[in-house]
C-alpha cells in the first residue's frame, strides 16, 4: 500500500431508518463501516428526511431512528470512533439540496432507476420528494466533502449524479466540492436468501425464513439455518452455479468466522449437509450473540442513543456549516450579523 492510500480520508454513508438489520446488511455494509471507523474520519447518517418520501407514521419513524442507532452500535459502530448523526437534526442538508436541485435537469432525475422502481410501486401517491431523493442524497455527501462513500451496487447511479452535480457547481462558481468515490464491497459480500439462494437476502423477502436478522434469538437462527434449502448431491463444496444453497452457507460461515472457503471444504470432506448446517448455525449463533446482547442492553436506553446522535451531530454540524458558509457566499446569498 502506498502512502497516499493510507492517508486518513473522510468517509460518509447513510441509511434509512427502516426495519431490522439482516445478515446481508451486516456483512455487506455495517461490518465494513466498523472497520473504516478505525482508519478514517467517518460520518454515518440516519436519513429520516429520505424516509418520509414514502407513506409513514411519525411515531414509528421516531422509534425506528432509535432502533436503527441501537442496531448499528450493537454491530460495533462506536460513537467514540465515528460520528453518528440524524440527518434532520443537521442544518444545511435541505438547503444544499435546494441549491443543487436548481442546477439539476428534471430529465436526469426521471432517468434514475430507483425513482422509476419506486414510482411504479407508489403510483397513486407519487410525491415530488421521490423524484428529488437523489439530490438530497447528493447534498448529504457533498456537505461533508466526503472522499469515500460506501454503498451497495444499487446506489452507484446516485453517486454518479452526485459527482455530476459537484462538478457543475465547481465549474460554475469555483472549486468547492470534492468528487466522491463510491466504495462498493466485493461480490463475496452478497448474501443470498436461505430459502431462494437465487435472490439476495432482503428485508422485503416475503419468505421470512430466508432472512437471518442480527437480533434473532439463537433458536430462531438455528431453525432458519437448519431449514435452509440445499442442493442435490451431499458434498460440501463451493460452486456458485450448481450448489447455490451450500455456497451461500459457506460464504456466511467464512465471513462470520474468518475461515477461508477451502478450509471449510476440507473440514467437511466426507461429512453430510446436516453436520455442516449445524456448524454454520453454531458459527452464526456465536458471532451474533454479542450483537444481540449489546442490542438488548442499549435499545431501551434512549439517553445513550440520543447522546451518541448529539455528539456525532455536533461534529457533523461543524463540518456542514463550514461547507455551507462557502456555498452560500459563492451562490450570492447574504448573511446579516
Ligand atoms: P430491501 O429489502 O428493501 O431491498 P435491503 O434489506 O436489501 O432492503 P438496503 O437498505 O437496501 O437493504 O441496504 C442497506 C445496505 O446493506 C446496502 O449497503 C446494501 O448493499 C447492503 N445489503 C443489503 N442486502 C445485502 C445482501 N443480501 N448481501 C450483502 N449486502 C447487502
Ligand atoms: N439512498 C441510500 C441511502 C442514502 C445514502 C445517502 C447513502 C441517503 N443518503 C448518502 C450514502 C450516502 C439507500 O437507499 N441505501
Amino acid at each position: 500500500m502506498n502512502a497516499e492510500s493510507e492517508k486518513r480520508k473522510v468517509v460518509l454513508t447513510c441509511a434509512q431508518p427502516t426495519g431490522r438489520l439482516h445478515l446481508g446488511n451486516y456483512l455487506g455494509a455495517v461490518k465494513n463501516w466498523v472497520e473504516m471507523a478505525d482508519k478514517h474520519e467517518c460520518y454515518f447518517g440516519v436519513v429520516d428526511m429520505h424516509a418520509i418520501t414514502i407513506p409513514y407514521v411519525p411515531a414509528e419513524l421516531r422509534k425506528n431512528v432509535y432502533d436503527c442507532v441501537a442496531q448499528y452500535m450493537a454491530c460495533g459502530l462506536d460513537p467514540d470512533k465515528c460520528n453518528l448523526f440524524l440527518q434532520s437534526s443537521i442544518i444545511g442538508h435541505a438547503e444544499l439540496a435546494w441549491i443543487l436541485g436548481c442546477a439539476c435537469p428534471i430529465g436526469q432525475l426521471e432517468r434514475m432507476t430507483q425513482y422509476k422502481d419506486k414510482a411504479a410501486k407508489h403510483k397513486d401517491a407519487l410525491n415530488s420528494g421521490l423524484l428529488y431523493y437523489p439530490v438530497l442524497m447528493a447534498a448529504d455527501i457533498l456537505i461533508y466533502n466526503a472522499d469515500i462513500v460506501p454503498v451497495g451496487e444499487d446506489q452507484k447511479q446516485h453517486i454518479e449524479l452526485t459527482r455530476d452535480l459537484a462538478q457543475k457547481f465547481n465549474s460554475r462558481y469555483s472549486e468547492t466540492f470534492v468528487l466522491p468515490e463510491p466504495y462498493i464491497p466485493k461480490s463475496g459480500a452478497r448474501i443470498m436468501s436461505l430459502q431462494s439462494p437465487d435472490s439476495k437476502m432482503s428485508k422485503s423477502d416475503p419468505n421470512k425464513n430466508g432472512t437471518l436478522y442480527i437480533t434473532d434469538e439463537p433458536d430462531v437462527l438455528r431453525k432458519k439455518i437448519m431449514s435452509a434449502v440445499t442442493d442435490s448431491g451431499g458434498e460440501v463444496r463451493y460452486d456458485e452455479t450448481s450448489k447455490k444453497g451450500i455456497s451461500n452457507l459457506m460464504n456466511i460461515m467464512s465471513a462470520l468466522s474468518g475461515k477461508p472457503l477451502q478450509a471449510i471444504e476440507d473440514e467437511f470432506a466426507g461429512k453430510g449437509y446436516g453436520d455442516f448446517k449445524r456448524a454454520v448455525a453454531d458459527t452464526a449463533v456465536e458471532a451474533l450473540a454479542p450483537v444481540r446482547e449489546k442490542y438488548i442492553e442499549i435499545s431501551s436506553d434512549k439517553r445513550l442513543l440520543e447522546e451518541a446522535l448529539k455528539r456525532g451531530g455536533q461534529a457533523a454540524q461543524k463540518r456542514a456549516f463550514k461547507t455551507m458558509s462557502k456555498v452560500r457566499r459563492k451562490v450570492g446569498f447574504m448573511d446579516f450579523d
